[in-house]
């Protein structure tokens, strides 16, 4: 059976500091919280920036620059840049930092979806920053961008550019029938790292009977030419990634998709929820995916 590639989504741009003391906010808190996340057994590590100041999502290059190298310098876990960014940011804000930094690989979001996280706004009692309750209440009218037009430049620009390879981010059945018609058309090239995502509201529910669905359909349409990864939101994680492992598949796990490690308990750090997928996973006879392994199953520019 093929190793399992443990993916670590570091801080996002959904969940705000008031959500979470342990959320990562500085670029030595995410170079710190990411290179522990790797050390624990992610060999990819997705990764987005905050403003220092008020912790709210940003595009800006220079703050990027400040944790890449240095997470470069202490793992040799693979490096995963955001092209989803934050509310409100244009296309070419998102792919700036990937531009500066031609990574291995970054994400790419297969449709343009509602994105609604103003729910989670409801448990927090006290706010850090100003920004982040209209932030979250925005999310009601918000339309997450990414037209055929837009997933083609991304990859123009980044994949025929720089030769990255992508993270293919599919909240609902539909975006897997773009990527296959992107397939089709030669606009990507197998192996296809998909990403199956359950519980944002705007894409599929987190019900076990839509991660079968969903993976026979990726098997459908794509046979042996993708590799299947599996994340979901808040507390669907560990269940999901769960049974993503035990059907031969491969799992993400991270701050930026749960701030909880299990029931009323938060995760202190990246780390704990990659070392506890990382525990369920062995403990069902599952290996574990070396950052060199999962390159080479992704065929990664290296
Ligand atoms: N926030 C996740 C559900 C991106 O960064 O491009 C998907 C994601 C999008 O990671
Ligand atoms: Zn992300």
């Amino acid at each position: 059976m093929a190793k399992v590639i443990i993916t670590c989504a570091v801080t996002g741009a959904i969940h705000t500091p008031s959500m979470s003391d342990h959320l990562p906010i500085t670029p030595q808190e995410i170079a710190e919280q990411a290179i522990a996340a790797a050390e624990a057994g992610a060999a990819i590590l997705h990764l987005h920036a905050r403003d220092p100041k008020d912790g709210s999502p940003t595009p800006d290059p220079a703050v990027f620059m400040q944790f890449l190298p240095v997470i470069k310098q202490s793992t040799d876990a693979v490096i995963n840049i955001t092209t989803g960014g934050g509310l409100g940011m244009s296309l070419d804000e998102r792919l700036a930092a990937p531009l500066q930094a031609s990574p291995e690989m970054c994400s790419l979001n297969m449709g343009s979806m509602n994105f609604n996280i103003a729910p989670s706004a409801a448990r927090v009692k006290t706010w850090k920053h100003a920004w982040e309750k209209p932030y979250l209440e925005n999310t009601t009218n918000y339309i997450f961008r990414n037209t055929f037009q837009d997933i083609e430049q991304v990859v123009e620009r980044l994949g025929k550019g720089h030769g990255t390879r992508f993270e293919f981010e599919c909240y609902d059945v539909g975006h897997l029938y773009n990527l296959a018609h992107m397939l089709d058309r030669k606009v990507v090239e197998p192996p296809l790292f998909t990403q199956t995502i359950f519980g944002i509201l705007g894409g599929i529910g987190a019900e076990p009977r839509n991660l079968m669905f969903m993976k026979e359909t990726a098997d459908r349409l794509f046979g042996k030419d993708y590799v299947w990864s599996v994340l979901a939101a808040g507390r669907n994680q560990m269940p999901f990634t769960t049974m993503a492992g035990m059907l031969g598949g491969n799992v993400r796990v991270g701050l930026e998709d749960s701030l909880w490690l299990g029931k009323g308990v938060q995760a202190k750090s990246n780390a704990e929820q990659v070392a506890k997928i990382r525990r369920i996973l062995e403990e069902l006879s599952l290996e574990i995916a070396t950052p060199a392994e999962a390159r080479e199953m992704l065929a990664l520019k290296g």
